[in-house]
């Protein structure tokens, strides 16, 4: 019954399953994977996607021709499987070229040479029929506040984004940009640490109607935000273009596990909110297999993302059906939020003269009330546990 279908349109990030677990203190544990063998190997789990950063799918510094090769080789494996490229992206991380940023870059060529990588790797996520475009900035920042002027940094973070919103609708690209924070790591602090950051970054730039963003459960945990109320922003703005799935245990480095394998309540409501709220774009991981872990226990990791996803919306269904959550949220006046506080054209001079919302109100009674939320989120907890 736990079967990952197209439907579900799960995607995976090649750098994910591709991961040959480097990390600071050691080296690859794992071969190279061939983005062909990642495209089928998905394709047979179940997975509906993949996405990828330019240099995953051609080596950084190909020749045009070997570019072509691995393209068509890959676009082969697409059509062989039925497998879609929901999202593309850029790496503007991994080069010593970028140690210092790429789009925030102290250094004026090195900003002109990032804009010219994203625009020729938003050729191919055109032509390979991507709706999405990511921009996750992990060099925008700085170690030391001595090295940046932060207010020309954004002048130039949001001059970049709209220069290259202005590509797309120069081209007829059918993408939308979504930004993707982080609070550090690799710099010791990131511009655009937040979804709430983002959001206000957005709303500054010339084509916002146009930008979004792709919000990663570990990197708000990370800086200790709750991650449904940053995704239930997102969505109330109509930013929440795309996400990225994992687990994080507190904040810590980002340890990309295993969705559901972090702060589990949270992945609930996380499912719950996406499931109910109206998101129906892709559902993407973005984890690392555990540098322990061989080939099988790589694809073992993918299988385990999809099986957390449905065994939570499977849960998260249950709950809302539940009779007694039912009740346990009427009791709650959880519904009650969705009532306007203000009668249809009531003015503020209406309120004010409006005697039952304050002279004869009793905020000591109402103070007394209790809420209910105990029971109501321990069904919540004995829904996730199949206790209920
Ligand atoms: C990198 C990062 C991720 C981003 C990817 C997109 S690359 O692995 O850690 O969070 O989503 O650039
Ligand atoms: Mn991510
Ligand atoms: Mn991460
Ligand atoms: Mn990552």
């Amino acid at each position: 019954v736990v079967q990952p279908r197209r439907e579900d349109r799960f995607s995976f990030g090649l750098w994910t399953v591709g991961w040959q677990a480097v990390d600071p203190f050691g080296g690859a544990t794992r071969a190279p994977l061939d983005p062909v063998e990642a495209v089928h190997k998905l394709s047979d789990l179940g997975a509906w996607g993949i996405t990828f950063h330019d240099d995953d799918l051609i080596p950084f510094g190909s020749t045009d021709s070997a570019r072509e090769e691995h393209i068509k080789r890959f676009r082969a494996a697409l059509d062989d499987t039925g497998l879609v490229v929901p999202m593309v992206t850029t790496n503007l991380f991994g080069q010593p070229v970028f140690k210092e940023g790429a789009l925030t870059n102290n250094d004026r060529d090195i900003r002109r040479y990032a804009l010219r990588k994203v625009m020729r790797n938003m050729d191919l996520a055109a032509e390979l029929g991507a709706s999405t475009y990511v921009l996750w900035g992990g060099r925008e920042g700085s170690e030391t506040d001595a090295a940046k002027d932060v207010k020309a940094a954004y002048d130039r973070y949001r001059e970049g984004i709209d220069t290259l919103a202005q590509y797309v609708l120069d081209q007829g690209y059918g993408l939308r940009l979504a930004l993707e924070p982080k609070p550090n790591e690799p710099r010791g602090d990131i511009f655009l640490p937040t979804i709430g950051h983002a959001l206000a970054f957005i709303s500054q730039l010339e084509h916002h109607e146009l930008v979004g963003v792709n919000p990663e459960v570990g990197h708000e945990q990370m800086a200790g935000l709750n991650f449904v109320h940053g995704i239930g922003q997102a969505l109330w703005q109509g930013k929440l273009f795309h996400i990225d799935l994992n687990g994080q245990r507190g904040p810590r480095y980002d340890q990309d596990l295993i969705f559901g394998h972090g702060d589990v309540l949270s992945a609930f409501f996380l499912v719950d909110l996406l499931e109910h709220g109206g998101y129906d774009g892709p559902r993407h991981f973005d984890y690392k297999p555990l540098r322990t872990e061989d080939a099988d226990g790589v694809w073992a990791s993918a299988e385990a993302n999809m099986r957390s996803y449905l065994l939570l919306r499977e849960r998260a269904r249950a709950y809302r059906a539940d009779p007694r959550v039912q009740e346990a949220l009427a009791a709650s006046r959880v519904s009650e939020l969705a009532t306007p506080t203000l009668a249809p054209g009531e003015t503020p001079a209406d309120l004010r003269a409006d005697r039952t919302a304050f002279e004869d109100f009793d905020p000591e009674a109402a103070g007394r009330r209790g809420y209910g939320f105990a029971a109501l989120s321990q069904l919540a907890f004995e829904h996730l546990v199949g206790a209920a």
